[in-house]
């Protein structure tokens, strides 16, 4: 009996009791009419006379024990259910998120150019947003009355005064590959990413700051065909593996010849719509072959070295990928216009 006794409270020593259900499981098994220890009372009568009060007490121990351990694990189940229920917050709502920004829609069409003109081996160049005239105009063979140097057109910040030098925000990234003419050697293959300043009266359609991407290849006997080439390899890496491409001649001071890219329009391929004005074309980007004038400008000897050079504007190209109709939505950070470019 006295073994039946310990071993029974071995069982109950070990019980372990971690929720409602094993809470009900060790009353069941031990504390009810039919349970372990009522039929160990049970067997009382049958112990002899002498041993009876010693077996009764332990018993009885047993009992309160088993009870005991009930009680306090119900009581300690019970509190830490009341525990999570009384936290002043309401456990039900929501959580909180938390506000992650996104890439900018221009970064990410920026950062795509870039991608596809490093994989063809230019590397990134940056320079200064507040530049000086010579860099900004005179090296890139502007002549010296030409209209972008206008106070209508350029955003001087201070005049140059006794031949010093025009202090200004740079009209294009130009100035940057004047910088890296002059201070490296050709061959010379970058291109230069970044933010420029136009005074134009502000629109849907052009603002007075917008992001630009120009290239410069240098090396002896390059040609305008390696110029179509790296063109065409970019429009279909850029803008699908369909796209035809229209070369016109065009001008700009600092190349000879000049000529403007446009791209089949890729959200009609070609058939017209309003985005490309029923035209099937888009203009991309403006390129030719360096101005001698340029050349020689920068220490770089036209007659051992020629080279191509483009620049396109990438905030229009951003507008046309995400159908945003306003230039100007891209520099008002209005969080609820980026937050829907996320990832
Ligand atoms: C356009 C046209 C162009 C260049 C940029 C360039 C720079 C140097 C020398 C010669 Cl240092 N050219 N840049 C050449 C042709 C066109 O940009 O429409 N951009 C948005």
């Amino acid at each position: 009996m006295k073994h039946s006794i310990e071993s029974l409270q071995q069982e109950i020593d070990r019980f372990e009791i971690t929720g409602p259900d094993q809470l009900e499981e060790f009353r069941l098994r031990f504390l009810v009419r039919k349970g372990h220890i009522a039929s160990l009372f049970k067997q009382l009568k049958d112990v002899s006379p002498e041993e009876k009060p010693l077996v009764g007490q332990l018993l009885n121990r047993l009992k309160t024990a088993a009870e005991q351990k009930y009680e306090d694990a119900g009581k300690s189940l019970a509190s830490s259910a009341a525990s999570v229920h009384s936290l002043k917050d309401d456990i039900t709502l929501p959580g909180r998120t938390r506000f992650t920004g996104s890439e900018h829609p221009v970064q990410k069409v920026l950062g795509d150019m870039k991608q596809i003109f490093q994989a063809m081996g230019f590397s990134i160049e940056t320079g200064p947003e507040l530049e000086c005239g010579t860099y900004n105009f005179d090296k890139l063979n502007f002549p010296p009355n030409h209209p972008a140097r206008d106070m209508q057109d350029t955003f001087f910040v201070r005049i140059g005064e006794n031949g010093e030098d025009d202090v200004l925000l740079r009209t294009h990234t130009s100035p940057v590959q004047i910088r890296v003419m002059l201070d490296q050697e050709p061959p010379l293959r970058v291109i230069c990413p970044g933010k420029v300043y136009r005074n134009e009266a502000i629109s849907a359609r052009s603002y007075c700051v917008f992001h630009q991407l120009e290239g410069l290849y240098i090396d002896r006997n390059v040609s305008f065909a390696d110029l179509k080439a790296t063109i065409y390899s970019f429009a279909k890496q850029m803008f699908g593996p369909d796209v035809r491409l229209r070369f016109r001649p065009s001008f700009f001071p600092f190349t000879e010849p000049s000529a403007e890219v446009d791209v089949s329009c890729y959200l009609c391929n070609g058939k017209g719509c309003k985005v490309c004005k029923q035209t099937g074309w888009l203009e991309i980007l403006g390129c030719g072959m360096v101005h001698p004038n340029v050349l020689k400008n920068c220490g770089i000897d036209p007659e051992e070295y020629s080279g191509y050079a483009f620049g396109m504007g990438v905030d229009r190209t951003a507008l046309l990928r995400y159908r945003i109709d306003d230039i100007r939505l891209f520099f008002e950070n209005d969080a609820r216009m980026l937050e829907q470019f996320r990832a």
